[in-house]
């Protein structure tokens, strides 16, 4: 080991330059818990990441059955050795002593600790006795894009063909549901047409609001590690934050919080304009575009930096770096997902890439991004609102393979409408339809919009709320059943990250006291609850992660996203493998659509795509003689005005989202003592133009309100597009002195006190980034600096008086640019 990097005050570490069209060189970074040596390690233990969606393959370090640190795998095609912040630190909440290891139930108004049986006997004589008078439309279930493939496939089954009911979906809705959207609408059919190394072989990358250096920070080490090496890559950037994306940027658009249609037709007219069309590439592979070029005809730069309020210079600065990349790779997150038009601007990103002719080949391709650690899984697994395996639940050819491979009759798969999502999910909860809900490793009274509304309806007595997760987490307090599970290093599964890449993350330390692995409760249930075939045989015949791994394969064959070339031996030892992996590709596929896509046909696709304004659901027929060879589809939308703008009351425009140093609703890195510090309390982002304006100072306790609640931060004054307020997402309500639930005489703290319940027509994604807000002082400063971190988006615009975020001693990492072993192809 040759250096050592304080890796909270430099998030990314250094640099080790990277020419372009060559493999990343390797760097492995290490962090081993105070005290500890390299060589008093006892185990290395093969695992990913699952604190984002990039995978960052690591091993865990083990003594005395404890994980004592993490080291990353410099043979994995994704990291190759590094780690981000949240990788190397993490790991530390699981043995966090306030941990749940018995399960809770609820005995005259609050949660007392019980055995497994008893827990395990209330919940299932609740589904027992709800199936028997209501039905299985009065169940529900909530999970997540944090549990393992193995655990989403058998709760697909067991809630799908077992309970019957349609109410199944997946913290993916906030999520990725766009990415999932985005793709169907404009191949057929989910499934990521990029690459990470896309970002060795690009000379454009341009990012829709994506934060990516605090989000997927090890993929933003690689495209510094290009930045400084020969033939750099030239950056687009478009977010209204000053993100370390921004400053690195050729060219940085800032605009209006809602209007990314309107850009992204502005950025196709002027391509389309100056003939930067691959005619031959859209001919063979697409339909669709003269409808597009009609709709975007009149969107001159000048009319969309009247909407955006960019200047048309710059919009037509951007249109040149696009139209003249000879390879371009785009990433689209939530700064589009859950902002307004949500589907209708992600599919104009894919459009951009269709009308350039710009997939399948190194360097060229768009990354329609996911932020979980396994939402693809999700999605897969047919855990959210689609059928496993990408089975269009509206073709029955579809439905009846699916009943095939259960051995059902299709009629017990529910399809008679699409598969509720997460927001109807709590309507009905809310209005009494569904009376019970299990919720698996997400936290909604955080995660959800209009939070004093999520929680009125967690709180209802004639709701029956199951929580399975590691802590009395703010949902938890709502609940009727906690279960405690086991987690990450824990257990043995698989996950597959947002480039499709799978990996295997073994099971390296005992869960604590009486806590269990996912997989183990649900399969516990279909076992109580008795599941069975339409043979009489159990629904549910495996019975352990290689069983379920196993049975999952079945379930894949010859869909898109086809594992049966996959085997744990496999993925035990070197990189995480790109599915699909089958006869036809046995190493696994590192780029789709290289030759047209694959899976638009009307046979074969996943869906028949959607009105983008009304969120319509079309037809067979439609979809058919619309597209009947199955080509990409490019489709246009027009621009439309956000829902909710800024008006006297409220004259600010609201947005929220991540720091680099927390995870969601901090579960996690709330635990982790180097994370927390860096980032320990919710604060307010304003521009430097609305503080001078206002009256406002760093430091000074903030209001943030809207019509659905408010809140309160200190203030950070940035370089943020003025008439922005930004607030993370990361910080729950305040808790009573007794801990347990919200404190009535506390001001809000949480971002979602204050957004609004809406969601995107077609992917039905809330509009987290979109609210008309006010701002006022509460309280002075008196030269207390924000608890905002420095390093990110979040940097302060004047620095002067403000402490930089730093981790000391606790915080220094191990980064060998040299590693001895695993950096050779060969090795892999
Ligand atoms: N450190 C950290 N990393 C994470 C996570 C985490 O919690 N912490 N979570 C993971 C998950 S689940 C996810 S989904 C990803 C999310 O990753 P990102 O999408 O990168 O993160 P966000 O901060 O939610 O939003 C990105 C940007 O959108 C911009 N934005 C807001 N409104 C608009 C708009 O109207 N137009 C445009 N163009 N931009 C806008 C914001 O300014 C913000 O910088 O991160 C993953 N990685
Ligand atoms: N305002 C605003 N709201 C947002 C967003 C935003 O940008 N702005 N982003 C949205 C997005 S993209 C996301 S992904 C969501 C995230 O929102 P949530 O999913 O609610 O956030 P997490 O804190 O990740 O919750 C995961 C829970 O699972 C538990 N857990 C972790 N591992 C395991 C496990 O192995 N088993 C079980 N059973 N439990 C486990 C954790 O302790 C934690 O309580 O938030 C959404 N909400
Ligand atoms: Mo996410």
């Amino acid at each position: 080991m040759d250096s050592s990097v304080d890796r909270i005050a430099d998030p990314w570490g250094g640099r080790v330059p990277h020419r372009r069209h060559e493999p990343w060189p390797a760097r492995v970074d290490t962090h081993l818990a105070e005290g500890v040596e390299p060589d008093m390690v006892q185990r290395w233990v093969q695992a990913a990441s699952i604190l984002h969606s990039d995978g960052d393959a690591m091993d865990i370090a083990v003594v005395d059955g404890r994980m004592v640190g993490v080291r990353g795998r410099a043979v994995d095609r994704v990291n190759r050795g590094r780690l981000g912040p949240k990788d190397l630190f993490g790991w530390q909440a699981n043995a966090s002593p306030d941990r749940l290891t018995r399960p809770l139930v609820r005995e005259g108004g609050r949660l007392v600790e019980t055995d497994w049986d008893t827990a395990m006997d209330r919940v299932v004589s609740r589904s027992r006795a709800l199936l028997g008078e209501r039905g299985p439309g009065s169940l529900g279930f909530y999970t997540s894009g944090q549990l393992f493939l193995e655990e989403y496939y058998t709760l697909a089954v067991l809630a799908r063909a077992g309970i019957g009911t349609n109410h199944l979906d997946g913290n993916t809705r906030l999520c990725t549901s766009t990415a999932a959207e985005a793709l169907k609408e404009s191949f057929g059919c989910d499934g990521q047409p990029g690459s990470y190394d896309d970002i060795d072989h690009a000379d454009v990358i341009a990012l829709f609001g994506h934060n990516i250096a605090e989000t997927q920070p090890v993929q933003w080490m690689r495209v510094l590690d290009r930045l400084e090496g020969t033939d750099p890559p030239r950056l687009l950037c478009v977010d209204p934050r000053p993100t370390p994306v921004a400053r690195r940027a050729a060219v940085h658009l800032a605009p209006r919080i809602g209007t990314n249609v309107a850009l992204l037709n502005a950025l196709l007219h002027e391509i389309i304009r100056t003939d930067r069309v691959d005619h031959s590439y859209v001919r063979a592979h697409t339909v669709g575009f003269d409808e597009l070029a009609a709709r975007v005809a009149d969107c001159t730069p000048e009319w969309a930096a009247g909407v955006c309020d960019v200047p048309a210079a710059r919009i037509t600065e951007a249109a040149e770096l696009l139209g003249t990349a000879d390879r371009l790779l785009s990433t689209v997150l939530q700064g589009v997902y859950q902002s307004h038009q949500a589907t209708a601007a992600a599919v104009q990103v894919n459009n951009l890439h269709l009308i350039r002719g710009m997939l399948g080949r190194p360097g060229a391709g768009v990354l329609q991004m996911n932020g979980q650690p396994t939402a693809q899984n999700t999605r897969e697994c047919g855990a959210d609102g689609d059928l496993p395996g990408f089975r269009n639940w509206q073709n029955d050819a579809h439905v009846e393979d699916l009943a095939r491979v259960w051995n059902v009759e299709p009629s017990a798969i529910p399809h008679y409408a699409p598969p509720t999502h997460a927001l109807q999910m709590f309507r009905y909860a809310e209005q009494g339809s569904i009376r019970m809900l299990w919720i698996s490793g997400t936290n909604p009274a955080v995660s959800l919009p209009e939070l004093s509304r999520i929680r009125a309806i967690l709180a209802q007595e004639r709701l029956f709320v199951v929580v399975q997760d590691l802590f009395l987490t703010e949902t938890a307090r709502y609940a009727d059943v906690v279960l405690p599970a086991a987690t990450w290093g824990e257990k043995t599964g698989t996950f597959t990250n947002a480039d499709r890449t799978v990996h295997l993350s073994e099971k390296a330390v005992e869960p604590p006291g009486g806590a269990r692995p996912d997989l183990d409760v649900f399969l516990d249930y279909a076992r109580r609850m008795d599941f069975r075939d339409k043979d009489g045989g159990p629904l549910v015949t495996w019975h352990d992660p290689e069983s379920a791994f196993e049975a999952w394969k079945r379930c894949s064959a010859g869909r898109p996203c086809d594992y049966t070339g996959l085997t744990y031996a496999m993925l035990r030892g070197g990189s995480g493998v790109q599915w699909p992996v089958n006869e036809r590709a046995p190493g696994g596929t590192e780029r789709l659509y290289a030759d047209g896509v694959d899976w638009a046909h009307p046979d074969v696709c996943e869906d028949y795509g959607k009105d983008l304004v009304t969120g319509a659901a079309d037809g067979a027929a439609e979809y058919r003689a619309l597209n009947p060879d199955g080509k990409a589809v490019i489709k246009a939308a027009a621009y439309l005005p956000p829902h909710e703008g800024p008006s006297e009351e409220y004259p600010f425009q609201l947005t929220t989202g991540r720091t680099v140093y927390q995870f969601h609703t901090r579960t996690k890195t709330g635990r982790a003592p180097q994370l927390n510090a860096a980032a320990p309390d919710v604060w307010v982002e304003a521009s430097a133009e609305d503080a001078a304006r206002t009256g406002l100072r760093e430091g000074d306790l903030v209001e943030v309100r809207t019509p659905r609640g408010a809140l309160r931060g200190r203030l950070r004054v940035t370089g943020l597009r003025p008439g922005v307020l930004f607030v993370p997402f990361h910080y729950g309500y305040w808790d009573t002195p007794a801990g347990d639930g919200p404190d009535p005489a506390a001001p809000g703290r949480a971002a979602n006190e204050a957004t609004i319940t809406d969601w995107d027509p077609a992917s039905k994604q809330p509009m987290f980034k979109t609210a008309a807000a006010s701002l006022t002082l509460v309280e002075r400063g008196d030269e207390t600096p924000s608890p905002a971190p420095t390093t990110g988006a979040s940097a302060p615009a004047d620095p002067h008086g403000v402490p930089a975020t730093a981790g000391g001693a606790a915080a220094r990492v191990a980064q060998d640019p040299h590693p001895a072993w695993g950096t050779k192809e060969d090795d892999r």
